[in-house]
């Protein structure tokens, strides 16, 4: 009789830990890649940190520049197998980038203006500046835009990246 108890006691303790573990999962920020890829991604914080990073500098709305070290958003694309670099021309020149933020806030790029083979700027997928890791209210992921005359597309607390066909 003992043992049924012991055994009931274990069975909703496994429950209850592979539920938190769960929940946990789907809580932890992360950025997904989807759309017209071929391998969708969920990319979490310490999957970006392993990543080879680069560091790109951006103006911010009062002119000052600040550092962003982050993962090249063309590097993200090409884990998702989008069609860049070689594989941009065509019809596929007219697909474009959609960057989701936890607020809401939604910026667009062409697929051109991410890829080196077009342009020498480098928009990146920051999560530190200055530094020091992006502050909680713009992380853990921002997107960090070069060469823009204000940081409008630089946006933070990034959830998804999204790569459609701009159709009529
Ligand atoms: N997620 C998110 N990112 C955002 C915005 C926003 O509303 N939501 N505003 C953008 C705009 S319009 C500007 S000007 C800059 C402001 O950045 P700063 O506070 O570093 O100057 O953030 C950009 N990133
Ligand atoms: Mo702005």
């Amino acid at each position: 009789m003992r043992c049924i108890y012991c055994f009931l006691i274990f069975f909703f303790f496994m429950i209850n830990t592979s539920l938190l573990f769960a929940q946990s999962d789907t809580l932890k920020p992360s950025v997904t890649v989807d759309g017209e890829v071929t391998k969708p991604l969920k990319l979490y914080a310490a999957d970006i940190a392993k990543m080879k990073h680069s560091t790109v500098n951006v103006l911010s709305r009062d002119g000052k520049e600040h550092s962003y070290s982050g993962v090249p958003v063309l590097e993200i694309l090409n884990m998702a197998g989008v069609t860049m670099g070689k594989d941009l021309h065509g019809e596929n020149l007219s697909k474009y980038l959609l960057v989701k933020c936890a607020d809401g806030y939604e910026v667009l790029f062409s697929l051109a203006e991410i890829d080196t083979t077009f342009t020498n700027r480098t928009v990146v997928l920051a999560d530190s500046t200055d530094g020091k890791l992006l502050p909680s209210d713009r992380g853990p992921f921002q997107l960090a835009v070069p060469g823009e005359k204000k940081p409008a597309r630089s946006c933070f607390q990034v959830t998804e990246f999204i790569v459609k066909f701009a159709k009529e």
